[in-house]
């Protein structure tokens, strides 16, 4: 048989581990990858997604299996005032203008919170809150834990070739959950995110072959939107909270517009996530925390103990 160039590419990235091969798998690959990856640390998986069917859902919160999405509407205005608040008062610190010179290809920068918050600050609380916990991982079949908690700021301010600006999904795992609280009101001229619902995207998935290659990841607007029933455009005001599946949900954001946007990012995945080391106690930003006395069996789970 000979070999081409190709498969010899994808021979490499098997060598350098089964992560990394999974990660540019089609989707039905992907999902046998995953499976493996979780076989082999079987009693690390089987804890997690045995503690997930104990975990109570709450305050109707749910990540519906067909959609991949829902708006979270569960939580007290106050409550998520002090999230907005505590996001600003982290925004505050925050180079920007460093960051936006340092920008790369991104058509946003990030300030990442993992290594700055404690136990009583409103955004942990809503990373751990048990209810959110519950439906996180009822819907990705474990308890996950958390990749980073982040701020973005989207400039908006030109288009940006191969990037989030195009329809997408974040290959990051099998299933990765983003909690997107907006912290300024967010209306059509803030390239607000645009998600399209799971089960039509998985058959468009599949029926494209999608892969996430350089050549391959970013789908056309119109391939996308012929095979979508609807496009959910989240816009609303300070405090609005959308869930959502980015690895499954075809998904955009940050297109060019009139004024920028600001957004907290909560992300779960599971810690067999294909971008994570084996050893992810290592690797994620919040599982210092995992040590301390303060959190209970399952907060510490979701910081990234093993
Ligand atoms: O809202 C955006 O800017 C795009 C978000 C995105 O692509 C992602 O969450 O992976």
């Amino acid at each position: 048989m000979r070999i081409g160039q190709g498969n010899l590419k994808e021979i490499l990235y098997l060598v350098r581990g089964m992560r990394a091969f999974g990660a540019r798998r089609t989707p039905k690959s992907r999902l046998r990858v995953a499976w493996l990856l979780r076989a082999l640390q079987w009693q690390r998986y089987k804890t997690r997604r045995d503690l997930a069917q104990t975990l109570p859902l709450a305050n109707g919160i749910v990540i519906p299996e067909d959609t991949g999405y829902a708006r979270l509407r569960a939580f007290e205005p106050g409550f998520l005032h002090s999230v907005v608040e505590s996001a600003n008062a982290h925004w505050a610190s925050f180079d920007l203008e460093g960051a936006l010179k340092e920008r790369g290809g991104r058509p946003f920068v990030a300030q990442g919170l993992g290594g700055k918050l404690q136990r009583n600050d409103p955004i942990l609380k809503l990373a751990l809150h048990p209810s959110v916990v519950a439906a996180v991982s009822r819907y990705i079949g474990m308890v996950p834990v958390i990749e980073n908690i982040t701020i973005w700021y989207s400039p908006n301010d030109r288009a940006l070739e191969n990037s989030s600006q195009y329809y997408h999904l974040d290959g990051q795992d099998v299933r990765t959950v983003q909690l997107f609280v907006l912290l300024d009101r967010v209306t059509d001229e803030n390239g607000p995110l645009l998600v399209i619902r799971a089960d039509e995207s998985d058959a468009l998935a599949e029926r494209v072959q999608y892969r996430k290659t350089p050549g391959t990841k970013r789908l056309d607007d119109a391939v996308v939107e012929a095979a979508a029933s609807e496009v959910v455009r989240f816009t609303g005001n300070a405090g609005d909270v959308l869930i959502a599946d980015t690895d499954r949900c075809f998904h955009l954001g940050s297109r060019e517009g009139k004024a920028p946007r600001r957004v907290l990012v909560i992300q779960y995945y599971s810690p067999f996530a294909f971008v994570l080391p084996h050893r992810w106690d290592r690797a994620l930003p919040l599982a210092h925390l995992a040590a301390r006395p303060e959190f209970n069996s399952t907060e510490r789970l979701v910081l990234g103990a093993r």
